[in-house]
């Protein structure tokens, strides 16, 4: 039996040649970091169509295609919810990033990624995200700031049900 209940979420990185895209976390959870863009499933959503009503939402892109590239686990201490975050890469992109309540766009090149302005786990992951390999993760925060605990490892293929925690 497993103490922890898991709330599903999303996280989108559209990435170009050159360039990633990131979004100031202007309000909520990770306020004041750049991230990809993402949030909750909601009922009777699949999960790639929450990561793309999320980039719609927070960005103003749609895409075409959605590369499922990895899944990370976050447990924070003191909180037996885990979240577990579906990452996805986008390589293309329609419309223009514009700002929306929750994030502030832009480009960044992929040799200035603001890993300081950014939840610590991402310089991690990020280079493998770059690379186009996908992996699997696991977290552990004490509050927001240090990570106690962590695994990564690069997969072939991100499964549907993959680890149980
Ligand atoms: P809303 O609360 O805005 O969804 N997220 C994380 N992203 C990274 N890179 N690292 C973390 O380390 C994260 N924890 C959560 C998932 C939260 C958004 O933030 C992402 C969602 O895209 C702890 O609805």
């Amino acid at each position: 039996m497993s103490l922890f209940t898991t709330k599903l979420f999303t996280l989108v990185l559209v990435v170009q040649p050159k360039q990633v895209l990131l979004g100031m976390k202007k309000r909520g959870f990770g306020a004041g970091r750049w991230n990809g863009f993402g949030g909750k499933v909601q009922k009777g959503e699949t999960i790639e169509q929450a990561a793309r009503r999320e980039l719609f939402e927070e960005s103003g892109l749609t895409v075409d295609e959605l590369h499922k590239i990895g899944n990370i686990k976050f447990e924070f201490v003191g909180n037996s919810e885990l979240m577990d975050v579906h990452v996805f890469r986008a390589d293309s992109y329609c419309g223009e990033p514009t700002e929306s309540d929750e994030m502030r766009p832009q480009w960044f090149e992929l040799d200035n990624v603001p890993f300081m302005q950014m939840w610590p786990d991402d310089i991690y992951w990020f280079p493998i995200m770059l690379q186009k390999r996908k992996f699997l993760g696991y977290f552990k925060f004490q509050g927001h700031d240090t990570i106690l605990d962590y695994t990564l490892e690069e997969v072939a293929e991100i499964q549907e049900n993959h680890l149980v925690l």
